[in-house]
């Protein structure tokens, strides 16, 4: 006779860029999946098997899912074993200046959202980035709603009605799907039998190793992970900064310097985007203000630099008369759609604001500009156009399209390379950047 297997029934709520992957991988792995999202339209996609958002692979594994009767999106909770939460993390800034402090709220909502369909022997597991304490925070917030049952509070090993664990996603948008089997998972139950339980869960669709710690330490590693990226990014940026000033290549600089075994130095941009770089770093500044004085450097090194890009293209387009400029990018990074949080939408918008010329965007993975950019009258255009008509062009991102050009698609106009993409075209280089790689053009930032 065949046995059940443990948790076969998950509801994954909040179905972003986190949530659906992981609700579309559960149910390739046999699991039968109820997505929750306050959303109607994303909830409506869904069920006729179609996404809300870009990532390799993840349109056909959802139709999949939901042609094999898998995976289901609801707008509110039902009855699982296990729930998966996967909402955003943002933060408040108050005034100006003011450290910015986590919101909390869409883990509140959801946690009150579940409140009523939990029953004894379910596990509740917080994916969402958070910080310190929050999983402590959520236990409270669910024991407040169920008075009935009883939930894990810090460092008691006592009988509970319901598990509780921080795992925290740690996948990189582009390489979702691979990332959410192959990743080792750091498992961080509110008590041992807490994380027995998530470990038993993630076993049946996680590859990599599963490893344990306590729920605290759990949300730090995460928030250490990506203040270090951002530190490190930092640096890079700060070396671009003082390349500029003394008048030398930093892709040149950073390519002979990473030479030495044990020297990695990061790329240089024109800042840091997305949701969770540019914004985990200050859960620990808030949380230890007065220790944590690099990691908060470093967020306004890399805050600033839209700003230093943009004073960049100013100075190139004022000696010229009257001319087109072309924003490469809009997305974060390349190769996705997401432009929240994005430096090259914020370069855009400035340079929109700021210069009375013809301003061309180029984003091939969007359909239609954002309304903030079609207000400002610049201009959706395609790459081929875009570079037949523009005397300014400013890459703001290395999308695979711009990576197939060659470098006399850039003769004669005046280029602010913020990515170092001109030199990899030389090289022929089409794929990741070789860090450092030699610059040409002397209008590059
Ligand atoms: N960037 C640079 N220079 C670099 C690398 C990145 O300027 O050398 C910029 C990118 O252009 C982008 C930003 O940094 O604007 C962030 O991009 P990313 O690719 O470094 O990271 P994310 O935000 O897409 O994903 C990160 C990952 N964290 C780490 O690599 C430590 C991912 O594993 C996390 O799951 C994700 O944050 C998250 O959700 O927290």
């Amino acid at each position: 006779m065949s046995r059940k297997l443990p948790y076969s029934r998950v509801s994954v709520v909040g179905l972003g860029y986190i949530g659906l992957p992981t609700a579309a991988v559960l149910a390739a792995h046999g699991i039968d999946v109820i997505g929750v999202d306050i959303s109607k339209e994303a909830v409506n996609a869904i069920n006729a098997g179609r996404i809300h958002i870009v990532e390799p692979g993840l349109a056909a594994l959802v139709q999949r899912a939901v042609g094999a009767g898998l995976l289901r999106a609801a707008e509110k909770p039902e009855a699982a074993e296990v729930f998966v939460i996967a909402v955003p993390t943002p933060f408040l800034q108050d005034t100006a200046g003011a450290t910015p402090t986590p919101d909390l709220n869409y883990i509140r909502a959801a946690a009150e959202s579940i409140a009523p369909v939990l029953k004894p022997g379910d596990l509740v597991i917080l994916e969402s980035t958070s910080p310190v304490g929050t999983t402590e925070q959520m236990s409270q917030w669910l024991q407040s709603a169920r008075g009935d049952l009883v939930f894990p509070q810090r460092d008691t090993n006592s009988p509970v009605d319901i598990h509780i664990a921080h795992c925290p996603e740690r996948v990189l948008p582009g390489r979702v799907l691979e990332e959410l089997v192959e990743n080792d998972r750091i498992v961080g139950g509110l008590s041992a039998a807490c994380s027995d339980a998530a470990v038993a869960f993630y076993r049946r669709f996680v590859r990599g190793n599963c490893i344990v710690t306590d729920a605290r330490t759990a949300e730090l590693t995460k928030l250490t992970e990506n203040a270090f990226r951002d530190t490190n990014i930092a640096f890079a940026n700060e070396m671009a900064l003082i390349c500029n000033h003394l008048n030398i290549d930093v892709w040149e600089l950073i390519r002979l310097a990473n030479r030495h075994p044990r020297v990695d130095i990061l790329n240089p941009g024109p800042g840091v985007g997305g949701h969770c770089i540019a914004v985990d770093p200050w859960f620990i500044v808030s949380s230890a203000p007065e220790q944590a004085q690099l990691i908060k450097q470093a967020r306004t090194v890399n805050d600033t630099r839209p700003t230093y890009i943009v004073e960049q293209v100013q100075r190139v387009v004022h000696s010229l008369k009257n001319p087109v400029i072309a924003c490469l990018g809009l997305a974060f990074k390349p190769d996705i759609d997401d432009l929240r949080e994005s430096p090259a939408m914020q370069i855009t918008l400035q340079l929109a604001k700021t210069l009375c010329c013809e301003l061309l965007a180029v984003e091939p993975n969007i359909h239609c500009l954002p309304r903030t950019l079609v207000e400002l009258a610049v201009e959706f255009a395609d790459l081929d156009s875009a570079l037949a008509r523009a005397d300014v062009v400013v890459i703001l991102v290395d999308h695979k399209e711009f990576l197939q050009l060659n470098t006399t698609h850039f003769s004669h106009k005046s280029v602010i390379d913020t990515r170092g993409l001109l030199p990899r075209l030389d090289n022929g280089e089409r794929g990741e950047p070789q860090r450092g790689s030699r610059g040409l053009l002397t209008d590059t930032v």
